[in-house]
């Protein structure tokens, strides 16, 4: 099986250490998602990472499509909960976290992609705004526990956390760290799992 992803896509992240944590064993093959001219533009008509190709079987896209199917390809280490109302509060998580990211890629791609005269500062706040009243909402939510939901490790820890640490790395500007004691608390502890640690974005060129 092969991962078309990157080392430093968040989403690319999540699946990673959805894998890791399931045991499962996958090839990552490096793609950029901004790159118009890769092969991934035939097999993932959104141009986007992460995609998932299967031995047999179609190409599976968007992060959370493939951590669901990640997740039942083996019982060991169940990444969401059985009881339907628990899956449905532990993938709004997800969803939180994934349109958060969704939210400040946008900001950045305009400050990095645009030439300045081009680049709208109220589009920008738009995005950063979204991305505050997650982290507002989040830390809210998590108050002081080791998890998101059911005080067991889920998909919704992963995605928040890959989110906060993407957020850390690519936008250190918005300090949720300080604002937000919680949830540094909650991150520090989760950045000592193995699969977080060998999945840091910093220590891609290593
Ligand atoms: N909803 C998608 C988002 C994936 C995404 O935005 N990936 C970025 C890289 S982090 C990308 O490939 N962007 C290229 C583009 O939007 O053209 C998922 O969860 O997989």
């Amino acid at each position: 099986m092969q991962l078309l992803g990157s080392f430093t896509s968040p989403f690319s992240r999540k699946v990673r250490i959805c894998l890791i944590e399931k045991g499962i064993p996958c090839t990552l093959v490096i793609e950029d998602g901004w790159d118009i001219n890769t092969k991934l533009h035939e097999i993932n008509p959104l141009g986007k990472i992460p995609c998932l190709l299967p031995l047999n079987g179609h190409p599976i896209f968007d992060s959370s499509v493939i951590a669901n199917y990640v997740d039942g390809m083996s019982s060991a280490n169940p990444l969401l909960p059985q009881l339907s109302l628990d899956k449905a509060r532990v993938r709004t998580f997800e969803a939180l976290a994934d349109g958060l990211l969704d939210a400040a890629i946008l900001a950045r791609r305009e400050k990095i992609s645009r030439p300045s005269v081009e680049q709208s500062e109220k589009w920008i706040e738009r995005q950063i705004s979204k991305v505050q009243a997650s982290l507002q909402f989040l830390s809210h939510s998590i108050g002081d526990s080791e998890y998101c939901h059911l005080n067991t490790f889920t998909i919704a820890d992963i995605a928040v956390a890959c989110a906060l640490d993407w957020l850390e790395f690519r936008l250190p500007e918005i300090t949720w760290r300080t604002d937000y004691p919680n949830l540094d608390l909650y991150f520090s502890r989760l950045s000592l799992r193995p699969s977080f640690l060998s999945t840091d974005p910093r220590k891609a060129n290593e």
